[in-house]
């Protein structure tokens, strides 16, 4: 096992990957930029170093200052967390050939998967289901690109291969709006990603978006930890997650997860590892694969009892899994709210300090979190402050003690999204659970809507 390790990342991913390297009795080295050098994980780490100014670019993206501090710090190994460096094949390649280990997949996959159309291709030979469209990516020629779109049918979507997460795609619904669509993405596209390369699907209308958790590790063996419902979203930014997704066919997650888990084990995939599904009229078809950790974590490991961020580690360091599929099963029901220090239905930055931090507790309540009372929340960064998670027997309970624990919950000095939570959580359409990926835009209209004219 590593002796020591260094966290290239900030807030409360930092905070929860020091505490999984504490209970290894590995040390940490935090790095930080100046606008967090008051972060309390900071002075929890055994050790810490100022790798630039607070603009990420000059920080937490800056390569070169984060491997001077691995090496000046004697490190063995670096996490990248999730966002910043996470997915940067460039990054996991100049940590390896520093002589460092990168907590997470090998460059080539990072690379593999960062491009969206080698992404699914390897996943559809390895016998992932994928949204209908074309192999490959899109030709030059439009005349070819409207008898690739007639085939596949209106409405179709136009993606580029260098985005994910939602950056650089068009819905085209007619014939007639496609040269334009294909024109105006491709210019994005290289502007973008310094890559033109497009490529089409069929649009799906109403899906939700359903995501898998896999694990590897460097000796073969690969699982899959059951899936999340990450649909309750806006703008691309999840705000509410769950596990397991409600009314989805166990047998069939459990088919799904097999061949994810296959197809990491085909092209020796190791680390943690999300693909992520459109599900629509009760069938799942693959968008993209995330080489991260991600955000909502937590419910899975509070529905498996499995440490994710322990085992990335462990997997690093070339241990094999400690458990087989067989050993694995999902047992209750978990919700995340992401707690984001923003006006609750506006959706606008509110950094500043933190005049009264009260975070809520009992059984089945966890709060990931970085913040406490004096804290201040600086506006360089994402607006995320913390998680809220709760675990039930059933997602009745769980929804209950969410309400509970956001009601036991106190900020002032900021504004923050719990408002919105308290009100999903009351929401007959949550509850009743299912909801596609516009339910909560679509939800949110009416909200303001009637704010604006009661
Ligand atoms: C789609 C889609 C419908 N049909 N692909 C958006 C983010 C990126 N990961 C893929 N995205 C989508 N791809 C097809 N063929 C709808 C979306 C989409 C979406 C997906 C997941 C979560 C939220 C979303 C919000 C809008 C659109």
């Amino acid at each position: 096992m590593f002796e020591k390790i260094l966290i290239a990342n900030r807030g409360e991913i930092a905070l929860r990957i020091l505490r999984a390297c504490r209970e290894l009795g590995i040390k940490t080295v935090a790095v930080h930029s100046e606008a967090d050098i008051e972060a309390k994980y900071v002075k929890l780490a055994d050790e810490s170093v100022c790798i630039g100014p607070a603009a990420s670019s000059l920080s937490y993206l800056n390569i070169p200052a984060i491997i001077s501090a691995a090496e000046v710090t004697d490190a063995e190994a670096i996490h990248p967390g999730y966002g910043f460096l996470s997915e940067n094949a460039d990054f996991a390649e100049r940590v390896e050939q520093s002589g460092f280990v990168f907590i997470g997949p090998r460059p080539e996959t990072i690379r593999l998967m960062g491009d969206k159309v080698s992404a699914k291709n390897t996943m559809k030979a390895a016998g992932v289901p994928c949204v209908p469209g074309p192999e490959g990516a899109l030709p030059e020629d439009l005349r070819e690109i409207i008898k690739i779109a007639r085939s596949v049918g209106y409405p179709v979507i136009i993606k580029a291969a260098g985005g994910g997460g939602g950056r650089g795609m068009r819905v085209v619904h007619t014939e007639a709006a496609l040269p334009n669509a294909v024109a105006t993405t491709r210019a994005e596209a290289q502007a973008a990603f310094g890559n033109p390369t497009l490529y089409m699907e069929k649009f799906l209308e109403n899906p939700r978006h359903i995501e898998i958790q896999i694990m590897a590790d460097q000796h073969g063996h690969a699982v899959y930890l059951g899936e999340r419902d990450c649909s309750m979203q806006r703008r691309h930014q999840k705000v509410i997650e769950e596990a397991p997704a409600p009314g989805i066919d166990r047998k069939q997650v459990a088919s799904i997860g097999e061949r994810c888990a296959k197809a990491c084990r085909k092209i020796g995939y190791r680390g943690a590892g999300t693909f992520e599904f459109l599900y629509e009229k009760e069938e799942f078809y693959f968008i993209e694969m995330n080489t991260r950790v991600q955000v909502e974590h937590p419910v899975t490991e509070l529905v498996t009892g499995i440490d994710i961020i322990q085992t990335q580690i462990k997997v690093a360091a070339g241990e094999k899994l400690r458990f087989a599929q067989r050993d694995l099963a999902m047992r209750g029901h978990a919700i995340e709210c992401r707690i984001n220090a923003e006006d609750p239905f506006k959706f606008t930055p509110s950094p500043g300090q933190i005049t009264n931090w009260h975070a809520p507790g009992g059984p089945g309540v966890r709060v990931d979190t970085h913040v406490y009372t004096g804290y201040k929340v600086p506006s360089y960064y994402d607006s995320m402050i913390g998680k809220l998670i709760v675990y039930g027997d059933t997602r009745e309970q769980a929804i209950r003690r969410m309400r509970i624990a956001l009601s036991e919950m106190d900020v002032a000095g900021i504004k923050t999204n719990i408002p919105l939570h308290q009100e999903l959580m009351l929401d007959t359409n949550f509850i009743e659970g299912g909801l596609s990926i516009h339910y909560l835009e679509e939800r949110l209209d009416d909200l303001i809507g009637v704010k604006k004219d009661p």
